[in-house]
């Protein structure tokens, strides 16, 4: 990555008027405007800043890991892991140690550098807190970024994962405030943004995005990023989801979306976000080649990797090593610590 700085001339001078600066103050207007452009000038566009931002043919490798499944008390409806439906999820208790250990030295020796670990929680409890911080600690020391996914923290709870070597957090806003609705009940857009402070206030690194396909509009799609890019500072990190439809849940029937809206989705993100990692997330099983390598050229440059998301599958290691050769692409090595 370079370095952020946007007064050297280097930074300043040696792109477009695009490039330049970065805004939080992305009107509703602007990005649909953004979103309306002909493909061509879109993904100009984004590869532009995207490549005056980031080397663009880094691709961050993070793989996931779900530390504690299903039995979820919230009810949002794409999650199998949501206790309101039956999509044969098993409920399992907190990971062992050892165990998230053993699948984190797994992830570093077939190349990832950042491990992600989620739990089907609504919010962390402070009695998990020892077993969770215990976690941070072991992947760390194996030298990986690490990001987690709790459920709501408090702020108490948000420097005691600080504290204990936690790199980033992950907390998504889903969609736009008004879809939100739609799609979770047991809690609400704001009871998210709150948390992003929380976690934004301790000192953590703040990984926040969507899901697109779940049936709303493109309207809805460029008010979640209105919502993401308004935050100041940006989240460094931003997964743009494609809906996985899991049976037994009220999405598992959605028609998929149209793979191009994908593509301007993430081209969008990069634009408003010129430092974030921008991430392909869930659904690369259902994005041909093309689809991915189009997202990688309007500014995707983390990816998923490794066979399993939470409770779906994802491409086979050996099938993303393929695809990043075929493209010329070059996972991003490990940062000094
Ligand atoms: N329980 C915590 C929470 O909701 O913040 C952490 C785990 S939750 C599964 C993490 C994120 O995964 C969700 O916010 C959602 O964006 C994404 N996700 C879950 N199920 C998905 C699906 N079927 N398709 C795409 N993304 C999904
Ligand atoms: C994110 O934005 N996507 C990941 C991670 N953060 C936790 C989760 C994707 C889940 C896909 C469906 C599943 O595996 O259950
Ligand atoms: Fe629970 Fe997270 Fe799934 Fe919602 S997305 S049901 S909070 S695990």
């Amino acid at each position: 990555m370079k370095e952020r700085n946007i007064s050297d001339p280097a930074t300043a001078e040696g792109c477009s008027a695009t490039a330049r600066e970065v805004r939080s103050d992305w009107t509703r207007e602007e990005i649909l405007d953004l979103f309306a452009l002909p493909l061509n000038d879109l993904l100009h566009r984004a590869h532009e800043i995207h490549r005056h931002h980031f080397d663009p043919n880094e691709v961050q490798l993070s793989t996931l890991l779900n530390i504690k499944s299903g039995g979820c008390p919230e009810d949002c409806k794409y999650c199998s892991q949501s206790s309101h439906y039956d999509a044969g999820v098993k409920a399992t208790k907190l990971m062992s140690r050892q165990a998230v250990r053993a699948a984190a030295r797994k992830a570093k020796a077939a190349g990832a550098t950042r491990f992600c670990m989620g739990a089907a929680w609504r919010d962390l409890k402070d009695r998990d807190l020892p077993a969770v911080t215990a976690i941070i600690g072991e992947v760390k020391a194996l030298g990986l970024e690490t990001c987690m996914t709790l459920g709501m923290l408090t702020a108490d709870q948000a420097e005691r994962l600080e504290r204990a070597g936690l790199d980033y957090y992950n907390h998504n806003i889903d969609t736009s405030e008004e879809f939100y609705k739609e799609i979770i009940t047991t809690r609400t857009y704001q009871d998210r943004l709150d948390t992003l402070r929380t976690v934004r206030e301790a000192g953590l690194k703040v990984c926040s995005g969507g899901i697109v396909g779940m049936g709303e509009s493109r309207e809805d799609r460029a008010g979640m990023l209105q919502t993401l890019a308004t935050l100041a500072p940006h989240p460094e990190s931003v997964p743009i989801n494609m809906l996985v439809p899991m049976a037994g849940t009220p999405l598992g029937e959605t028609a998929p979306l149209e793979p191009l809206e994908m593509v301007r989705t993430i081209a969008v993100a990069r634009i408003l976000m010129p430092w974030a990692y921008v991430r392909l997330s869930a659904g690369r099983k259902a994005l041909s080649d093309e689809a991915q390598a189009l997202c990688f050229y309007a500014g995707a440059n983390s990816i998923f990797y490794g066979e399993r998301l939470l409770t779906t599958g994802n491409p086979e290691e050996a099938e993303d090593r393929a695809l990043l050769a075929k493209l010329g692409l070059r996972a991003e090595p490990p940062k000094p610590c």
